[in-house]
């Protein structure tokens, strides 16, 4: 049982991080930038969906990202070679991304990007199952994904990320034949936990289902944008 002053702390970084949450969501409204924040596992395919995903989207929307890991530039390199800027937070000893780093992520990428000329933020976040759930980044939607490799429960285990999330994204679909991934069960986990959650089915490899997560996004950021500007912003 956690002695009731870590309790006290946790509140208080929960409480925190919801504060900054709220100024990132209205700093995000007030120049009509969609932010999406995808969580996974380690090893999912975050960033081969979100390269993928940025090289289709970037022809038609001011894309950037901003990626969290505990240490190494990797996957922020790897995400460039979508044409679209991507900055690297190493966070070391934090398994997951919280409102202070996407506020200081902002501040240090503006020379790659400004976010009030974005039209699409993405956020890959550290790999972990646990430690994102917590933590609001402002986002106008939370995906998760889990690949055929990760095994059929993984949403009965780890329940509160899937309930979190808004959709989620099966990856590495070009694998279930050999893994011989069981389709039903991993849809009756999902729904078990999230009744009704839109589900996509991917692989980047093939670039099967991509056509249907592509224009999925792009009516949410097109949505967001047709909300008209508050007459108070400049
Ligand atoms: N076969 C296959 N491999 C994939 C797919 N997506 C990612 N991978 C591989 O899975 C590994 C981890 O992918 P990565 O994007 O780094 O995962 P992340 O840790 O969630 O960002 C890499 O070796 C990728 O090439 C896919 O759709 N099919
Ligand atoms: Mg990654």
């Amino acid at each position: 049982m956690n002695p009731p002053k870590l309790i006290e702390i946790r509140k208080n970084i929960l409480k925190k991080n919801d504060e900054l949450a709220q100024g990132l969501r209205t700093r995000f409204a007030t120049h009509g930038v969609f932010v999406a924040n995808f969580v996974s596992s380690p090893g999912t395919g975050k960033t081969e969906l979100l390269k993928y995903t940025m090289a289709r989207l970037t022809e038609r929307f001011a894309v950037a990202a901003i990626v969290g890991d505990v240490e190494t530039e990797n996957d922020a390199i790897r995400l460039r070679k979508s044409g679209a800027p991507a900055y690297q937070v190493e966070t070391h000893n934090m398994c997951h991304l919280e409102s202070f780093h996407i506020e200081k992520a902002i501040a240090a990428a503006s020379s790659q990007f400004r976010v009030e000329e974005l039209d699409l933020l993405i956020v890959e976040n550290v790999g972990n199952l646990v430690c994102t759930s917590a933590f609001d980044l402002g986002e106008d939607l939370q995906v998760v994904l889990v690949s055929t490799t990760e095994g059929e429960d993984k949403p009965l285990k780890y329940p509160k990320i899937f309930d979190r999330s808004d959709v989620c994204i099966l990856t590495k679909m070009d694998l279930a034949e050999a893994l011989e991934f069981d389709h039903a069960q991993m849809r009756a986990s999902i729904d078990a936990v999230k009744p009704g959650m839109p589900v996509f089915e991917v692989s980047a490899k093939t670039g099967l289902g991509m056509d249907a997560w592509i224009d999925y996004l792009a009516g949410r950021v097109e949505e967001k944008q047709a909300v008209e500007t508050p007459a108070w912003v400049s």
